[in-house]
């Protein structure tokens, strides 16, 4: 970075120690430290992001919102450092401060509102979104717990508060100007003025929404786009004197509503649960952003049609579709259009991104609720609810069915993905083959109503996060074989290609994933006090827990190989590390017990002297973005291995390919995309297609008791669930899993286990043969070009948003 003076910089940390915390240097802690630091950091921050924002305003750029309940940012500031180029040279400063960066960096604890895949993403999208010049706001809310912290005790997930804020955030700023107020409840009635009907919600409680600003920085660009969350302060402070006036239980109300909306996440991800309070934090952020967007919108322009020129609402799944309604609020009742107009600005404004075809993540709003709390915004759904029915009898005339299938209101819900779809000009899917599933089964009458709609946009990873700040060594190579260019343009690594087969790089690009090894081993031997040996295998599954992503199919072949082990202690086998991470929505029973589960066999196994060390298996506590950067560095093979169909898209997927791990993975999501850029030679694949797990499920499924009953490696891991060998005797534990996998196997555990077992194998062959496997795994890094957040974020600028790049200079 041009500007950056190490000296004054020096000067600039010793200061901040001085003001913030009354110490001198070596005084400080080095929690202190850090935010001395970020401060600094921050001073190298303001005049870009004051910069960028004017030079949007000269230009009255198209800007996207991109509306989402989630964001998923980890840890700030060395990604901060690495987006304005200055990570060494702070390094450097700080080194001569007698500080280590890295320690540093550890003190901050990570921006965790979000809670898996989803929230990610937007974080990774708005890194690409400032790298690539695009005017852009990340709308969200300003949780003051976010994703619950996990402890493992007795081998059970605990959830503790993550009260991420305690330190407060160097690196926000509270916008209280731009404060605005969201109502809720009451009712509405109509009022006459000039001979005009006009609808006025009345009694209502309100909240005042501020927002804070996050700067998001371009790399090496001087762009800094901001992400706004929201916070919630009561209307007014209780006023005793208001007592007798019957205003005093309002006014707690109101002050309660304001303390609730935004004091937790909900940790729950691909599962619906019809909480209100879910529903307040929906259409609060919603609210508050369309209101501050129009307002914005109206300083630059003179006319409400232009709307759709100037603005994208994109909204990350259904979370964030209340949207469509709020903004014809905004339009009829207080820009006073009619309704056809209003509706033809919101349809060229709004665009939908589904994440999930899982039945049991719909949201779908019981009316009652949903109008008893949004009055207004009810009535508005209530219309465009009417008039998409007249749409559909037009369409199909006397087809009750598509009625059925397609309203937006209908068995006293209110369906929200109907909604976004009926009020988008774009729907699309997050890799080939869900947008393909989107088209042809979940949303198919609307792909035939509408197809010009429906697209699909593959997602993607920064890899200035997953490679540049994650894995320093192997950036650092990549950079001097085929120069820094994909720092910028990911593609640039199919330069490594040719690197493939040359002994010396491979045996340089081996090492780095050793050392990255090695400070895994050391992260978990200090986290888990379990010994790893970095020679083994490192095998990765970390994501959500969840059942159809499949943790059980792992542990369970986990078990099987111990058995293997067992009965035949001298068989031909790699040793291998079975790392699993993974938080469980907190009532998510199932997921739960798997956990506990992972932990048990773990602890039998780790503890078995008989198999000297062969197997041994990990269960990290706390996955999160900030450990999850030292695993993919780490891992040498990629579990992804969902039932085919279930997972769109997954990204984990992309960060451990990027890494150089090997896929051993299911034809699902972005997997399919994987293999198709890396060749099937490079990945290991198994298990049902999508279309055979679809076909079972549209024919009733299948026996799962046929193959408890043939197969006798499966028959004896699920006995082993319930007779006591991971559970100290305890036969009952586990016996729930036992049950639903005999009984059920919804998603097809028992069917795939062969198949899963014999490509376990087939990796475990592969990696003695250390030339190949070095190939193999740097085929996946030189492949990995398209899976670039910017690429995806480059598809929804020009295919969807339409947005041209601003350039800033200071
Ligand atoms: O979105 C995830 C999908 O499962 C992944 O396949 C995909 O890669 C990723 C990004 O497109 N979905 C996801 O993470 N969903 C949630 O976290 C979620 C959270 C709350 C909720 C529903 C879903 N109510």
């Amino acid at each position: 970075m041009a500007d950056f003076d190490k000296e004054s910089f020096k000067k600039d940390v010793i200061n901040n120690v001085k003001n913030l915390f009354r110490k001198t240097i070596d005084e400080a802690t080095q929690e202190q430290v850090f935010q001395a630091v970020s401060y600094a950091v921050k001073d190298h921050i303001i005049d870009r992001w004051i910069a960028t924002q004017k030079a949007y305003e000269e230009k009255n750029a198209k800007t996207v919102y991109y509306l989402s309940m989630e964001f998923l940012m980890g840890r700030a500031l060395g990604n901060n450092m690495i987006n304005l180029t200055c990570y060494e040279q702070v390094k450097e400063a700080l080194a001569e401060l007698g500080f280590d960066l890295n320690v540093i960096e550890d003190q901050e604890p990570d921006a965790a509102l979000g809670n898996g895949g989803l929230g990610r993403l937007a974080a990774c999208f708005l890194d690409s979104l400032a790298t690539l010049n695009y005017p852009a706001y990340g709308c969200g809310i300003r949780y003051r717990y976010g994703m619950f912290k996990q402890a493992i005790e007795n081998g059970y997930q605990i959830e503790k508060p993550d009260n991420w804020l305690k330190n407060g955030n160097p690196f926000e700023v509270k916008r209280p100007e731009y404060e605005v107020e969201v109502k809720f409840g009451g009712y509405v009635a109509t009022e006459c003025r000039e001979g005009k009907n006009y609808f006025v919600h009345k009694d209502y409680q309100a909240v005042r929404a501020i927002p804070y600003d996050l700067p998001i920085i371009g790399y090496g660009n001087n762009v800094v786009n901001t992400l706004r969350i929201w916070d919630a302060e009561p209307v007014q402070e209780f006023n005793l004197n208001s007592f007798d006036k019957g205003e005093y239980q309002n006014a707690v109300e109101q002050a309660n509503l304001a303390r609730n909306i935004v004091e937790v996440l909900y940790p729950n991800d691909n599962h619906y649960s019809g909480k209100e309070l879910r529903l307040k934090q929906q259409y609060f952020f919603v609210s508050a952003s369309v209101q501050r967007a129009i307002l914005k919108f109206k300083e630059n322009n003179a006319d409400i049609h232009d709307l759709p020129n100037k603005v994208t609402f994109q909204l990350n799944d259904t979370h964030p579709t209340v949207t469509v309604a709020e903004l014809m609020r905004i339009l009829v009742d207080e820009e006073n259009l009619e309704w056809d107009d209003a509706w033809d600005i919101t349809c060229r404004t709004c665009a939908y991104t589904n994440h999930t075809i899982m039945a049991e993540a719909l949201e779908k709003w019981p009316i009652d609720l949903f109008q008893k709390l949004l009055p207004r915004v009810y009535q508005i759904v209530d219309e465009i609810n009417r008039r998409f029915v007249l749409k559909i009898e037009d369409m199909y005339p006397g087809n009750q069915d598509k009625v059925r299938s397609m309203a937006i209101l209908y068995d006293g819900q209110v369906k929200m993905a109907h909604l976004a779809i009926a009020g988008s000009y774009s729907v699309n899917g997050v890799a080939k083959l869900h947008t393909e599933i989107l088209k042809k089964r979940e949303l198919r009458d609307f792909y035939e109503m509408r197809p010009e709609q429906f697209n699909n946009k593959t997602n993607g990873i920064t890899q200035r996060r997953f490679l540049l700040h994650a894995n320093p060594l192997l950036a650092d190579w990549a950079t001097k074989k085929v120069g820094d260019g994909w720092i910028t343009d990911l593609p640039v690594l199919e330069g490594l290609k040719k690197y493939a087969t040359d002994k010396k790089a491979q045996k340089e690009f081996m090492d780095i994933k050793y050392k990255n090894k090695v400070r895994l081993a050391e992260y978990i031997k200090e986290h888990n006090g379990i010994d790893v040996d970095p020679n083994s295998i490192f095998d990765v599954q970390v994501k959500r827990l969840h059942e159809y992503k499949r943790q059980q199919l792992n542990i369970l072949h986990v078990m099987h190989l111990y058995n293997e082990l067992k009965a035949n202690p001298d068989m031909d086998f790699e040793p291998t590390t079975f790392i699993f991470g993974a938080k469980a929505a907190a009532g998510y029973k199932t997921a739960k017990l798997t956990i506990k589960l992972i932990n048990s066999v773990a602890d039998v196994i780790n503890n078995d002297k008989s198999i000297k060390g062969k197997i041994k298996v990990v269960f990290i506590e706390n996955y999160r973005v900030s450990n999850a950067e030292i695993i993919f560095a780490a891992a040498d093979v990629s579990e992804q291995i969902s039932t085919a169909s279930r997972e769109a898209s997954g990204t984990g997927n992309m960060k451990f390919m990027l890494n150089g791990a090997v896929t051993l993975g299911t034809m699902d999501g972005a997997n399919v995309e994987i293999v198709e850029e890396v060749g099937k030679e490079n990945a290991f694949i198994f298990g049902l297609s999508a279309e055979e797990v679809m076909k079972y499920e549209k024919d009733g499924g299948y026996y799962p008791m046929d193959i408890y009953n043939s197969n006798p490696k499966v028959k004896k891991v699920l006995d082993q669930l319930v007779d006591g060998t991971y559970s100290n005797g305890d036969k009952e534990l586990f016996r729930d899993l036992y049950d639903s996998l005999v009984m059920k196997d919804v998603y097809f555990t028992l069917k795939d286990f062969d198949s899963y077992a014999d490509a376990q194998k087939r990796v475990n062959k592969a990696y003695k043969d250390k030339a190949n496997w070095a190939k193999m795994v740097m085929l996946n890094t030189a492949c990995a070009g398209k899976f670039s957040s910017d690429r995806t974020i480059e598809e929804y600028a020009q295919e969807i948003w339409k947005l041209e790049k601003v350039e800033v200079t200071l």
